[in-house]
């Protein structure tokens, strides 16, 4: 086919292709959620509403797209984990992050009334995206924990600040000052002794944030069949099917992954 004079133009494009054999992980993050969560009422520190529509959001990218084996999520953002075998988009970054992107925007304002019912959603979302690589077993997980550590700080902090304002009567700013250089001890005591608060049985969901990965599980359907020489009839049929399941759990220490062998391939 004779080409027209225009399509030198095509040698623009830069090559964005990832590094074989690395993890490719998206991380979005909710633009502005500061005055997205005030706007629409937010429960603080944590609102369940909030954290399920993201959830949910998080499983239509999985469903939707091909090769992403765990995703985890806390606050505002999410971090999609493609396999590193993946060739999906021919490993292109701008393909893969936006992708992601806009199915899981698209989602999250497809699903809104589930979770917040009548409630309005007063302008459209956005989200940003970046692509990091990760070469070995041993750094994915490093990003992991490190994802799964921030939520664990932050989540310590904003139920201390909380709980001293809404329960403690004091201003946020008093608040702000009374946890000034305070470790995680120091707050653990706060909510222990002057709140009767142990923060460890607090709800795992907020402590620990959400990971997706898929599990098999075997499901039995009631199927109406007809066979040779009898009345139609329901017939139990099990299945084994993938599905996305959600783990509010410790993901830095041994267990998780001990008991999930095949969301990682091995480092060889
Ligand atoms: P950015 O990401 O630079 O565009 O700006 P923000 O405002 O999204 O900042 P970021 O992502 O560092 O922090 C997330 C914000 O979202 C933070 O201000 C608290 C808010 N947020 C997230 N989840 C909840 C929630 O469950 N309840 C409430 N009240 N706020 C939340
Ligand atoms: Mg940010
Ligand atoms: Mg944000
Ligand atoms: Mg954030
Ligand atoms: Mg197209």
């Amino acid at each position: 086919m004779a080409k027209s004079k225009f399509e030198y133009v095509r040698n623009f494009e830069t090559d964005d292709t990832c590094l074989r054999n690395c993890y490719i992980v998206v991380r979005l993050d909710g633009r502005n959620f500061h005055k997205f969560a005030e706007q629409h009422e937010f429960t603080k520190p944590n609102d369940n509403r909030a954290l399920g529509l993201m959830s949910r959001s998080a499983r239509s990218v999985m469903e939707e797209l091909e090769d992403i084996v765990i995703a985890y999520g806390q606050s505002d953002e999410f971090s999609f984990v493609f396999k590193r075998t993946s060739t999906w988009f021919k490993r292109r970054a701008s393909k893969l992050m936006t992708h992601v992107a806009s199915q899981f925007s698209s989602s999250y304002v497809f699903y809104w009334k589930e979770f917040f019912g009548e409630q309005p959603l007063l302008y459209p979302p956005g989200f940003d995206g970046r692509v990091v690589l990760y070469p070995s077993n041993h750094n994915l997980r490093d990003y992991l924990s490190w994802r799964q550590a921030d939520c664990h700080i932050n989540n310590l902090y904003n139920t201390v600040f909380w709980t001293l304002v809404q329960k403690g009567g004091l201003t946020t700013a008093q608040a702000e000052d009374r946890l000034k250089g305070t470790l995680a001890a120091d707050k653990n005591e706060i909510l222990f002794s002057e709140f009767d608060i142990n923060y460890n049985t607090e709800p795992a969901l907020h402590r620990k944030g959400t990971t997706l990965i898929w599990e098999k599980r075997d499901e039995t359907v009631l199927k109406r069949m007809k066979l040779p020489n009898e009345e139609e009839k329901d017939v139990a049929v099990t299945r084994s099917r993938r599905r996305v399941q959600a783990h509010h759990c410790d993901i830095i220490g041994e267990q998780f992954w001990e008991e999930h062998p095949d969301v990682l391939e091995d480092d060889n």
